[in-house]
């Protein structure tokens, strides 16, 4: 096992793998930038390096300040969390070059599953369900009017190399699909280097569903079911929970095991999300992958039992995963609220400053994942989130009744957040009912 890993994040998931690492008797060296250096998880490092400036290219994202904090501090491993350098295939080809292990995927298999068109065409080849549309990327406009009539209008076109829902357009005839096709593969081009974009069915009215999923070195693939995240705003996650209310168990088991079968088939190593949308009927489709470990695995973490940030370690340091597939079994409910330092008042205009209260729910079945104390000041520089609450219960329905009085609890202030819009939807007759899907929260805000 690894004596000594580097920890290349900040905040709540740095402090995350910080208490893996400790848990399993290995040394964490976290890395911060002068805008965090007040911070109190820091403390709790075996030893913190200053890699610069506030400005994430500065610090954070600066590969070189971080491979020399890692030959500094003589790391065996690099767990870059999400956000970041976690997607950064280089990254992983730089830690390799340097014989420090990236704890997560090879550039192999991010180039396999991190560019949409390769993702696809993986997928199609491990019969994972996709959305009908083109094969590969998109070369020219007539290609794109041959496609759309095969398949139907609404199509919606995608940047291949585009993440987070940008750089997508959608096109209910065949006029504004011509007249879009160019500009996208220009806007793509600009913003992520890489004008391939690819068309396919447009769908309405989804609910969003992705599947935990983890592989290790030795050809070995499991899923660790499903989490619905369909509410959201312009593509962040505001409540997660896991399992999604009423889908048929047989039908999320069946995309579980396609999801695995999908990172196998890619030599994945580490944990993953295979992303899909489903419809009303319970048709599942695929829309990405990502490979990382992210935000909300906390919400799987309680229904499984199983610790995927110490899973991540284990595989990265060549371990067989301990357990089957038949032994991962979904126990209760659980619910995540991302606490953001936002004002949903004020259309979730960041919230920064000082945060003179802090006083966090507790009991049983109640996680904070946080990094946040009172007197904590929340720089202005990096995304707002100040943690996660995360409710576990037997039911959905219990676990939504825990998760209001906890929301009740929370005290902050008087920086501004998520909290009372989460206890408004944790109230909600529609949410309670779950009749969620990808639009809900943006209706109820209107
Ligand atoms: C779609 C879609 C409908 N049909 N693809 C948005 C983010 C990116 N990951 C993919 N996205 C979508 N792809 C087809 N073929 C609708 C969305 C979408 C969405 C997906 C998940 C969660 C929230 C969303 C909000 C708007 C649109």
């Amino acid at each position: 096992m690894f004596k000594r890993i580097l920890i290349a994040n900040r905040g709540e998931i740095a402090l995350r793998i910080l208490r893996a690492c400790h848990e399993m008797g290995i040394e964490a060296v976290c890395v911060y930038s002068k805008a965090d250096a007040e911070a109190p998880y820091l403390r709790l490092a075996d030893r913190a390096i200053c890699i610069g400036d506030a400005p994430s290219k500065d610090s954070y994202l600066n590969i070189s300040r971080l491979i020399s904090a890692a030959e500094i501090a003589d790391v065996d491993a690099i767990h870059p969390g999400y956000g970041f350098l976690a997607e950064r295939a280089d990254f992983s080809a730089i830690c390799r070059d340097c014989k420090i292990t990236f704890i997560g995927p090879s550039p192999e298999a991010m180039g396999k599953l991190g560019d949409k068109v390769e993702c696809k065409r993986t997928a199609r080849a491990a019969k994972v369900p996709v959305f009908p549309g083109s094969e590969g990327a998109i070369e020219d406009e007539e290609e794109a009017v041959r496609v759309a009539e095969e398949i139907g209008y609404p199509v919606i076109i995608k940047a291949s190399a585009g993440g987070g829902g940008r750089g997508m357009r959608v096109c209910r005839n065949e006029a504004t699909l011509r007249s879009n096709i160019k500009a996208a593969q220009q806007e793509a081009l600009a913003a992520f280097g890489n004008g391939a974009i690819f068309i396919e069915k447009f769908l309405e009215h989804a609910r969003h569903i992705e599947i935990q999923t983890l592989g290790d070195r030795h050809g070995h693939a499991v899923h660790l079911w499903e989490r619905d995240c369909s509410v959201q705003r312009r593509h962040q996650k505001i409540i997660e929970e896991s399992p999604a209310p009423g889908v048929d168990r047989k039908k999320v088991a069946q995309v579980g095991e396609a999801a695995a079968r999908l990172i196998k088939s890619a030599d994945y190593c580490g944990a993953a999300t295979v992303e899909f949308l489903m419809d009303e009927k319970q048709n599942f489709y695929m829309l990405e992958v990502n490979t990382r470990v992210q935000v909300e695995h906390p919400v799987t973490e309680m229904v499984t039992g199983i610790d995927i940030v110490k899973m991540s370690i284990l595989v990265a340091a060549g371990e067989t995963i301990p357990f089957k597939q038949k032994d991962v079994e979904v126990r209760g409910h659980a619910i995540e609220c991302r606490i953001n330092a936002e004002d949903p008042e004020r259309g979730f205009m960041p919230s920064a400053g000082r945060i003179e209260t802090w006083q966090p729910p507790g009991g049983l079945g109640v996680r904070i994942d946080s990094h946040v104390v009172q007197g904590y000041r929340v720089p202005p520089n990096y995304d707002s989130m100040v943690g996660k609450l995360i409710c576990h219960a037997d039911t959905r329905e219990l676990c939504i009744a825990r998760m209001a009085r906890a929301l009740r609890e929370f005290a902050v202030g008087p920086i501004k957040t998520t909290i009372p819009l989460q206890l408004r939807l944790m109230e909600n007759s529609d949410f309670r009912q779950g009749g969620i899907d990808i639009h809900f929260l943006e209706r109820l805000l209107k």
